[in-house]
């Protein structure tokens, strides 16, 4: 099985400002983190970071019949994207959402997701440590669905 991480805009930043929103880890830190817990569990990862709406887009077509699953942090494209989400329903790939801050003890504007309601479940607020809780959950899932 190949999953995909996807991070979106200003994710390749991380460990670099907001420690205390986001945490001290960088987007290469939760990488590794989490190609530890894909050994375990046996899976393969694709990784893509991008700051541009259409590149996101374009790896997720590109990830058609290719990978399994997604994990997705969208970044802030999460509370605006329509084109994101469309695209995750026009290439059927399942995918958990995640977030390293609690969006909804955030601004009204960051309370509202495009993608949550295609998703299989959403992660947010547990810091890096969500990446790894919904690599699980997505594995799982579609181990049980398969
Ligand atoms: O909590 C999350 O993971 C977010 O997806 C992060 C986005 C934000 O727009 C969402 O509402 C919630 C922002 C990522 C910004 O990344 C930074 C990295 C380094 C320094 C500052 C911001």
């Amino acid at each position: 099985m190949i999953i995909g991480i996807l991070n979106g805009p200003n994710l390749n930043l991380l460990g670099t400002r907001e420690p205390q929103i986001y945490g001290s880890a960088t987007l290469d830190d939760i990488n590794t983190g989490l190609a530890h817990v894909a050994a375990e569990l046996g899976v393969r990862l694709e990784l893509a970071q991008s700051n541009t709406e259409g590149t996101l887009i374009d790896i997720l077509h590109g990830w058609r019949g290719v990978v399994q699953g997604v994990v997705v942090n969208a970044g802030a494209y999460t509370h605006t994207s329509l084109a994101l989400r469309d695209a995750f329903t026009a290439t059927s790939i399942p995918f958990v959402e995640v977030h390293l801050s609690n969006v909804y003890a955030r601004e009204p504007e960051r309370h509202h997701s495009m993608l949550a309601g295609v998703a299989i479940g959403s992660v947010t607020g547990l810091g890096a440590d969500g990446y790894a809780f919904a690599l699980r959950g997505l594995v799982s899932t579609l181990r049980r669905r398969a």
